[in-house]
């Protein structure tokens, strides 16, 4: 009770401060607050403690806030503006076990919570005033996380756009060794090039996301293991992509291992590296793994997994069958999007945003770097929202290709 009159206290007092204001010029909206909830099956006085993030959508201005001792997010200042919210904390395991453990069952990992309020308009003072509530949803937070997209290809000297020189990089985000056996990453169908068109999968599923195809690294579980804070890079093949023709492209020779499609002309198989698993092609004569502007997704799932899995063909007709992976197994999924306006294709809590290409090529989308612990080790940011968790550099006329090769952590646009 006490807490609840100081809130409203402090809301009284903040409110005489801006009716006092002398020079009558407007400051900003104050005590804009948003009542964050636990998702269901958590304890019922469980009070989120975490941050929240309020984004201009338009100039890209961004508020921080701390939840008060109510769950409650308030934010002072706020100019008008049409705005994004995004909250979202890690919860140990101890924890959620203790939060919530029916959800927990005997799962050892850490979770995410995260939630989202899109389009917020904040142009009146009765919208300023209106407390909005936004209901968290919980994911499984992933030791491994993609750290570098390579895909949307290089220019040739011709005039041309080369894509076959892709590489995804992935990267053990945690403090303990992490065996790359088994794990899965694959790319969902759908469009995200323009926004004339909607994603059918997106729209009737919300259960689940739909893979065109996944590869799979090999390993009977103790053959290939990943330390904290290294990475680990996947070519689509293990060439050395940069000629006279392709000045700008990437010498992918040192790759970890290659995403080879033996039945394909367009795929070579580089002898020196190992070839991931093909574990789903939806199809068959798809040529060479990834897309230009694709979403990936990660999770870990053998032969009987995949099996098992449903194969469901689109929602708005066709034949091909793509795999349905339930939002349960994702690890990490990064949503990426050519043009801002591009229609969704993962769903909102396995990645509240999307990295924006954009159409100048080459470019990178890399994670940004979180900090670095004492001990050196660097944390990559794992928010679950991808604009603000990830970086796109393109070229820059003049300047060489460095910037594409895998690998680095030390460039200062991760900081
Ligand atoms: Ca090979
Ligand atoms: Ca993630």
């Amino acid at each position: 009770m006490k807490r609840k009159i100081s809130y409203f206290l402090t809301i009284a007092i903040a409110a005489l401060a801006v009716s006092c204001d002398p020079s009558n010029e407007f400051k900003g909206y104050d005590n804009v607050s948003f009542k964050i909830n636990y998702p269901e099956g958590f304890a019922s006085d469980a009070v989120y403690s975490g941050p929240a993030t309020l984004l201009d959508r338009n100039s890209g201005q961004s508020y921080s806030a701390t939840a008060d001792a109510a769950g409650v997010v308030t934010f002072n200042g706020v100019l008008q503006g049409s705005y994004n919210l995004t909250v979202s904390q890690t919860l140990g395991n101890a924890e959620f076990r203790e939060m919530a453990p029916e959800l927990a069952g005997d799962l050892k990992s850490d979770i995410m919570l995260s939630g989202n309020l899109l389009q917020i308009n904040l142009f009146s003072d009765a919208d300023a005033a209106e407390t909005r509530e936004v209901d968290l949803v919980w994911t499984v937070k992933s030791d491994i996380v993609f750290s570098k997209i390579y895909g949307n290809g290089t220019k040739t000297t011709s005039g041309g756009t080369f894509i076959n020189d892709r590489y995804w990089e992935l990267f053990n985000n945690s403090n303990e060794t992490v065996y790359l056996d088994g794990l899965c990453f694959g790319y969902i169908e759908g469009n995200t090039m323009t926004g004339a068109v909607t994603n059918p999968f997106y729209e009737q599923y919300k259960d689940a996301l739909f893979a065109s195809a996944v590869i799979r690294f090999p390993g009977s579980g103790s053959e290939h293991p990943l330390a904290p804070g290294e990475s680990v890079v996947v070519a689509q093949n293990a060439q050395n992509y940069i000629t006279e023709e392709r000045p700008l492209s990437v010498d992918l020779t040192g790759a970890d291992f290659e995403a080879h499609y033996p039945d394909s002309d367009m795929s070579t198989d580089n002898p020196d590296v190992p070839n991931m698993e093909v574990a789903y092609k939806a199809i068959a004569g798809a040529r060479v793994f990834g897309t230009t502007n694709g979403s990936y997704i990660m999770f870990r799932a053998s032969d009987t997994e995949i099996d098992q899995m449903d194969k469901v063909t689109s929602p708005d007709g066709g034949t091909i069958a793509y795999l349905r992976v339930p939002n349960e197994m994702i690890m990490d999924a990064v949503q990426q999007f050519l043009v801002e306006d591009a229609n969704r294709v993962i769903h909102e809590e396995l990645d509240a945003s999307f990295v924006l290409l954009g159409t100048s090529t080459p470019l990178i989308a890399e994670r940004k770097i979180s900090h670095t612990e004492a001990d050196g080790r660097i944390v990559l940011q794992d928010t679950n929202n991808s604009s603000q968790d990830f970086v796109v550099t393109s070229y820059t006329e003049g300047a060489t290709a460095d910037y594409l090769q895998p690998g680095q952590y030390d460039k200062p646009e991760l900081m």
